[in-house]
């Protein structure tokens, strides 16, 4: 097994647990039911929990154990559930299966959906702002603003925004491996990239290792997407959790798309390149996450 499913598995683990508790904890203050309910069905048992990964990892080049990077991982997590949640939502990618099981507006209803992923997105800032998670003010304010900037219209809403925008308006005929890795880098590549950030934040890191893990996170984040659309090109949809073929069907523009299959492997395989160069200064402590950039070479979900 590689150092990245092994330490995948163990973060996954450490954050369902602690995602639970922060959801019973709202419940037992008076959360309203059907709103527990439905967040529980949206945040856990299942996910890959590969961003709560990038940040555990990258707090443990700074010799941060994992308990203390959770709270961190679990908001970056919040916000993209939320995300999946709006995602899926019939007025936007219309899906009815994702992590393999009923996506929340086809469990519950769309109304409880919004909610769901109003909630989420809230819920994210609560912990990062919560100083029974980091004593340092200036840790809370920093991970705060890091996950605001890399959520919002400059990053994950504003790459959304742009997505649909061509979708719907019938521009994606027209958009160029420019205006893909544009789009891509600011719907997914942001938040990856703040994983990364947030886990150098949390670890006190100096310019030059945040900058480090900065140029890492931007790299990987162009190889996740990438392989993320190879899966949806090329992987059946029992393997991968959710709709597949949807990408083509929707006349929707990504770079497997317009570059074709094999050019976009090497695209990737660049990419790939790139991330695992940017951890040289910390050696084979980083050897986590360079596996985590090569297993998007091979990924099957
Ligand atoms: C609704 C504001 C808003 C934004 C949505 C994330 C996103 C932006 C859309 C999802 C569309 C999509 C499939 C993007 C590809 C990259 C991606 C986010 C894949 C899913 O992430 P994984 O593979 O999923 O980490 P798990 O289930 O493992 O958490």
């Amino acid at each position: 097994m590689s150092q990245f499913v092994a330490q995948l598995g163990n973060v996954a683990t450490a954050i369902e647990t602690f995602l639970a508790d922060a959801l019973s904890a709202q419940e037992a203050a008076g959360a309203p039911p059907r709103l527990a309910a439905a967040l529980r069905h949206a945040v856990l048992g299942g996910g890959k929990r590969f961003r709560p990964f990038l940040v555990a990892e990258s707090a443990r080049l700074f010799d941060v154990p994992l308990n203390h990077a959770l709270a961190a991982g679990a908001a970056l997590e919040c916000i993209h559930c939320y995300s999946l949640v709006h995602d899926d939502l019939p007025a936007m990618d219309n899906d009815e299966l994702r992590r393999g099981r009923p996506t929340v507006w086809k469990a519950y209803d769309e109304w409880t959906a919004i909610l769901v992923g109003d909630a989420l997105q809230a819920l994210a800032f609560e912990l990062t702002s919560s100083s029974e998670f980091h004593q340092d003010p200036s840790v809370r304010c920093e991970l705060t603003s890091v996950l605001a900037i890399a959520s919002g219209s400059l990053g994950m809403v504003g790459g959304q925004m742009l997505d649909l925008e061509a979708g719907n308006l019938g521009s994606a005929s027209k958009s160029t491996v420019e205006d893909i890795t544009r789009l891509q880098a600011m719907k997914t590549g942001r938040l990856i990239t703040a994983g990364c950030e947030m886990g150098a934040i949390v670890g006190g890191a100096s310019p030059e290792a945040r900058a480090a893990l900065k140029s890492y996170g931007e790299h990987l984040g162009v190889a996740f997407q990438i392989s993320d659309d190879l899966l949806d090109a090329e992987g059946s949809s029992a393997d991968v959790g959710k709709a597949t073929g949807k990408d083509a069907a929707a006349g929707k523009a990504t770079l497997v798309g317009l570059l074709g299959v094999k050019d976009a492997r090497a695209y990737l395989d660049r990419s790939i390149a790139s991330a695992v160069d940017a951890l040289a200064q910390f050696g084979e402590k980083a050897g986590p996450l360079a596996d985590a950039a090569r297993h998007m070479g091979y990924r099957d979900s």
